[in-house]
C-alpha cells in the first residue's frame, strides 16, 4: 500500500524514527515495518473510499530500510521517515499520538520498541526549548565550572512540614545548592503544599543568609489539575522559589503548560521522570529514554533525570552517554555506540541539565565526575541524609568531595585511579 519504499530518500524536513520491530511468527519483517509505518500515520486495518481524497501519498510514512539486528533472533530496526506535514507545529502531545499512539498494540508485532527519532530543525524551530538552559541557570546561580549537588529530602512521604524545612536548611547550609521534594510528594494530609513550601523556603533563605551563596529547593507542583499545579506555582515565585518542580505523569501537555510559564516568569523547571521505566527498560518493547530526553528538551525544561550508571538504578555507561549528549549538545552526531541512530542538530536550542540521581554517595564522586562530567546535577538523597553525623555533615562531605575531585581533575590527574586517595586526604584536611 506504499508504506513501504526502499528507494525513498529522507528529506531534511522528514521526522524520522527507528523501531525495534519483533514480528509474530510468520510474518515477515518488512510486512510488520510496513505496518507500523502505516499505522503511525494515516492507515486503517482496510483500504477505504476516502483514501483516494487526500491530495497526495506524502501524507503516508515511508518505512525505507529494515535491517536484521545480529545476534538477536527475530528482531529488526525499522526505519520510518513521517513528513513534517503531519504534525502540528510545537505540539508533543500530538507528536506522540501518531508515532506511539496505536501501534505499540498492534497484531503482527511482539514486541516493538521506539530505539531513537531524529527531529528536523524545520520542526524543532517550533518549539520553545529550555526556558533558561545550562548557561543562563549558572549565571542566575552564580556557579561555575563544577557539577551543582542536589538532595532529596527522606523520607519520601510521611514528615510534617516544619520537620522538612529543617532538613531543607540542614542540606543547604551544609554545602548543597538544591534540595528537592520527592516525586510523590504533592499534598497529602501529613503536609499539605503550603505549608510545605512556606517552611521549605524558610529553610533556603536561611542557609543563604549564612552562606551566601544561592540555594533553591525544587518545590513539586504536580497537582490533579493544570489549574492547581498554576496556582502552586505562582506561589512558589511569590515565595521566591528559583526553582518548581514537576513529574513526568503530569504529561505532555501539562508540561509544555508549564514550560511557557517557567519561561514568562523566570523559574527555572526540573522535571523528574517518575514512571518513566514503565515503558524505558524493557529492551525490546516500549520508548527508550533517549527520545524521552529529546521530546523533553523540546518541551523546555531545564533539568531532567537521566540516569547514574553507578547507583541503585539500572544503567549502562555507554547509553546513559548517549542520554547525556542528547540533553547538553548542540549538534549530537549519530553514535551507534551509545544508541544514537541519527544525527541530531538542535539549532541553537539551549541544553537541558541531566540529573544524576538514584543510590549514589560521595564515595562515587571521582566515577560520577569523570563519567558524567560538569554540567550536571548530582542528587543524593539518601547519599545526604543518612549521613552518620547528621544532613549538614552528609552536604558537607558530598561537597568536599566534589571540590576534591574538581580540583584534581584541573590538575589534570586520573580520578578513577585517585579517586578514593583524593577523597580521603580532602577529608583529613577538613578535619
Ligand atoms: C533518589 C530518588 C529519585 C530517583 C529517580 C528516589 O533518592 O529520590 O526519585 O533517583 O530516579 O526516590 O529513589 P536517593 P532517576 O538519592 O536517596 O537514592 O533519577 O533515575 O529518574
Ligand atoms: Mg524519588
Amino acid at each position: 500500500m506504499g508504506y513501504y519504499d526502499a528507494d525513498y530518500r529522507p528529506k531534511d524536513t522528514d521526522v524520522l524514527a527507528v523501531f525495534r520491530v519483533t514480528p509474530q511468527p510468520g510474518v515477515e519483517p518488512v510486512e510488520a515495518a510496513a505496518a507500523v509505518a502505516g499505522e503511525s500515520s494515516t492507515a486503517t486495518w482496510t483500504v477505504v473510499w476516502t483514501d483516494r481524497l487526500t491530495a497526495n501519498t506524502h501524507y503516508q510514512a515511508k518505512c525505507y530500510r529494515v535491517d536484521p539486528v545480529p545476534g538477536r533472533d527475530g528482531e529488526h530496526l525499522a526505519y520510518v521517515a513521517y513528513d513534517i506535514d503531519l504534525f502540528e507545529e510545537g505540539s508533543i502531545a500530538n507528536l506522540t499520538s501518531s508515532i506511539i499512539g496505536n501501534v505499540f498494540g498492534f497484531k503482527p508485532l511482539k514486541a516493538l520498541r521506539l530505539e531513537d527519532m531524529r527531529i528536523p530543525v524545520a520542526y524543532v524551530k517550533t518549539f520553545q526549548g529550555p526556558a533558561h538552559g545550562i548557561v543562563t541557570e549558572r549565571e542566575v546561580l552564580n556557579k561555575f565550572g563544577r557539577p551543582l549537588l542536589g538532595a532529596t529530602i527522606k523520607p519520601k512521604l510521611g514528615l510534617s512540614a516544619r520537620n522538612y524545612g529543617r532538613v531543607v536548611y540542614e542540606a543547604c547550609r551544609g554545602g548543597l545548592d538544591f534540595t528537592k521534594d520527592d516525586e510523590n510528594i504533592n499534598s497529602q494530609p501529613f503536609m499539605r503544599w503550603r505549608d510545605r513550601f512556606l517552611y521549605a523556603m524558610e529553610g533556603v533563605n536561611r542557609a543563604m543568609a549564612q552562606t551566601g551563596e544561592i540555594k533553591g529547593h525544587y518545590l513539586n507542583i504536580t497537582a490533579a489539575t493544570v489549574e492547581d499545579m498554576y496556582e502552586r506555582a505562582e506561589f512558589a515565585k511569590e515565595l521566591g522559589s528559583v526553582v518548581v518542580m514537576m513529574d513526568l505523569t503530569v504529561g505532555y501537555s501539562a508540561m509544555q503548560s508549564m514550560a511557557h510559564w517557567a519561561r514568562r516568569n523566570s523559574v527555572l523547571l526540573h522535571l523528574h521522570r517518575a514512571g518513566h521505566s514503565t515503558y524505558t527498560r524493557q529492551k525490546t518493547h516500549g520508548v527508550s529514554f533517549r527520545v524521552i530526553a529529546k521530546w523533553s528538551r523540546l518541551i523546555g525544561v531545564d533539568h531532567v533525570h537521566a540516569g547514574t550508571i553507578v547507583g541503585k538504578l539500572e544503567g549502562d555507561p555507554a547509553t546513559t552517554k548517549g542520554f547525556y549528549d542528547t540533553l547538553r549538545l548542540g549538534h549530537v552526531p549519530a553514535n551507534h555506540g551509545n544508541g544514537i541512530f541519527f544525527d541530531q542538530d538542535w539549532a541553537s536550542m539551549p541544553g537541558v541539565l541531566p540529573v544524576a540521581s538514584g543510590g549514589i554517595h560521595a564515595g562515587q564522586m571521582h566515577q560520577l565526575v569523570d563519567l558524567l562530567g560538569e554540567d550536571v546535577i548530582l542528587q543524593f538523597g539518601g547519599g545526604t541524609i543518612g549521613h552518620p553525623l547528621g544532613v549538614a555533615a552528609g552536604a558537607e562531605a558530598n561537597r568536599v568531595a566534589l571540590e576534591a575531585i574538581i580540583k584534581a581533575r584541573n590538575e589534570g590527574r586520573n580520578l578513577l585511579k585517585e579517586g578514593p586517595d583524593i577523597l580521603r586526604s580532602a577529608g583529613q584536611r577538613n578535619r
